[in-house]
């Protein structure tokens, strides 16, 4: 299941017709047309997005995406997809690479704020 480094550089390329920025993502919809391509059935197309999308955030970052790419290539060649994803497949987690990973405070303060403000409201629809 080890990706070559050939193959590391085929889908890096791939990537990168997609989404010019390497720190970037490729956000589901774009990536689920361009794994829509491989013409493998979306039950497997779906498999594949959810072993590969490791911080469950929706998008692709580089490694999921050769993650990925990779798990549509073994399919490609009839070798069924592993229960889980063997260490030489796993993506870098954000965890272990603090200095690249921006989690996106100002949506999380969105939504607080966005429930301070509904506070009032719903205190009001209770005392009704
Ligand atoms: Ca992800």
């Amino acid at each position: 299941w080890t990706i070559t480094d050939e193959q590391r550089e085929y889908y890096v390329n791939q990537f990168r017709t997609m989404q010019t920025d390497v720190r970037g993502v490729i956000c589901g919809g774009i990536a689920k047309e361009f794994f829509e391509k491989s013409r493998l059935p979306v039950q497997e197309l779906s498999r594949i997005w959810q072993l590969s999308d490791v911080n469950r955030d929706g998008a692709l970052s580089l490694e999921e995406f050769c993650t990925a790419m990779h798990l549509v290539v073994l399919r490609r060649n009839d070798i069924d997809l592993p229960d889980t994803l063997p260490p030489s497949l796993m993506p870098y987690l954000p965890l272990t690479n603090p200095g690249q990973y921006h989690p996106p405070p100002p949506l999380r303060g969105h939504s607080r704020s966005l429930q301070m403000s509904l506070l009032p409201l719903i205190c009001h629809l209770v005392e009704q």
